[in-house]
């Protein structure tokens, strides 16, 4: 159940990343709307206690207000929540189409468990490093600490996100969060890996490490030395607070801009050696099949993709004019250099404005002023990255990789808006 009382139908797929192909989530909009609309113009205190809020008065200058808590919360009007996958898969979705800016609040965070959220003391926390180093060491989590702190905003991404879009068959009813919400974005804080490996002595011809979590699935993943000397760290803050038991507390390993999955939650152990481990999550999963036979490995970047999130399903256009078009692109090869918007199904493309902060490996708010003339529009956005990387089509994917790919799918959504105001999922034809 979900706050707003409302029950979110079991998605039918056993893989928490599979994506869900169809819309359970209203928006919250509406609904208060909705609300008020049956009372005229003002929200009645029925209307109000219907929603769950006490309330004497709707006058706020009459009675006095609350007094300080020790733990904030939402206004009881917003009850954005995550949409959960059927029972056997551990994964939730983050509510894009109710986000503003670039954070994602952590309690809002996508998930995506292989086995559970495991219950960590930090007393009895221990990192070990060892394998192909000076001096093995097991580093308590106030040891962690001592270390001096790197905090960077980034988004992580799960490599699974976005199939629901690339499907041929994909459900037009279908919200970004739907579509892609195993994505979200957060400062990360912690220390930098280059630290730590610098302090046990890390061999020079150690050319891989292993991460494994201590969870029930005992996550492991076997990650290139250069990305511990670039950016890798061990993350324990998130958006100022300790990082959530679902996003790896009291720890992770977070590697900005690569598929979610190296960024191993929980993480206890860290094995340097001079070769990959081939460990499941990188043989049978996260591999993708390619043409002529082979398969791609070790994937690790996040490739350049931008998502509207309004005017998406289910919003509804309530007349022509001004409307401000506004999504999120991003890339893991560095910061976004454009976003470029078409209202007309790819016939014509013009630049969307890009909203500061612009970082590396982390989400970019973009803006496009858009003046409707109330006939059937067609919404696309393509990111372009630094580098040069231009979000592609589906077909570009699938001509390159072939049909049997089900991982990094970052192709470019569309969305049709009808005469009537009503949006749906439409990719480019
Ligand atoms: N130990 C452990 N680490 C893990 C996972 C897991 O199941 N166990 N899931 C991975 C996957 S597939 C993704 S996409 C990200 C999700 O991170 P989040 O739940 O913080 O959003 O964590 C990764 N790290
Ligand atoms: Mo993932």
């Amino acid at each position: 159940m979900r706050k707003d009382g409302k029950k979110i139908p079991d998605a039918s797929e056993g893989d928490g990343e599979a994506p869900p192909n169809e819309l359970r989530t209203v928006s919250r909009r509406a609904l208060i709307t909705g609300a008020a609309a049956t009372a005229g113009s003002v929200m009645t205190v029925g209307a109000a206690r219907g929603l769950g809020i006490e309330q004497s008065s709707l006058d706020p200058t009459r009675v006095p207000g609350e007094r300080p808590v020790e733990v904030g919360s939402r206004s009881p009007f917003e009850t954005p929540g995550k949409q959960l996958s059927g029972s056997a898969g551990g994964s939730s979705r983050t509510p894009h189409h109710e986000l503003h800016g670039i954070l994602t609040p952590a309690d809002l965070h996508f998930e995506r468990h292989h086995h559970g959220i495991p219950q960590i003391d930090p007393t009895q926390y221990r990192l070990l490093i060892h394998g192909m180093v000076d001096r093995p060491t097991l580093f308590t989590l106030d040891d962690l600490k001592r270390f001096p702190q790197v905090a960077r905003l980034h988004f992580i991404e799960c490599s699974g996100n976005g199939g629901a879009g690339s499907r041929t068959d994909a459900n037009p009813r279908m919200s970004p969060q739907a579509m892609d919400g195993l994505l979200s974005t957060s400062e990360w804080s912690g220390v930098a890996l280059a630290t730590l490996f610098e302090e046990v002595g890390a061999h020079s011809d150690a050319t891989w490490f292993l991460a494994e979590g201590s969870d029930a699935a005992v996550m492991s993943r076997s990650i290139p030395m250069e990305k511990a000397w670039d950016d890798a760290m061990i993350a324990y803050g998130q958006n100022g607070e300790a990082i959530r038991p679902e996003q790896g507390y009291p720890a992770r390993l977070f590697l900005p801009g690569w598929e979610g999955n190296t960024s191993v939650k929980w993480v206890r152990r860290l094995e340097l050696s001079d070769r990959p481990f081939m460990s499941r999550e990188e043989t049978s999963k996260y591999s993708d099949p390619i043409l002529g036979g082979k398969a791609r490995l070790f994937s690790f970047v996040m490739d350049a993709k931008s998502l509207i999130t309004y005017p998406v399903y289910p919003d509804r256009l309530t007349s022509s004019g001004f409307v401000e078009i506004s999504g999120y692109a991003w890339t893991g090869r560095g910061v976004i250099d454009r976003v470029e918007i078409s209202t007309d199904g790819g016939g014509t493309w013009a630049d969307a404005v890009l909203q500061e902060p612009v970082l590396p490996k982390c989400t970019t708010r973009f803006r496009y002023a858009w003046d409707w003339d109330g006939r059937p529009a067609h919404l696309m956005s393509r990111a372009i990255d630094e580098t040069g990387y231009i979000q592609p089509t589906l077909e570009q994917i699938t001509d390159v990789r072939g049909p049997g790919t089900r991982y990094h799918y970052n192709s470019i959504r569309g969305w049709r808006v009808n005469s009537n105001g009503s949006v749906e999922f439409q990719p480019p034809a």
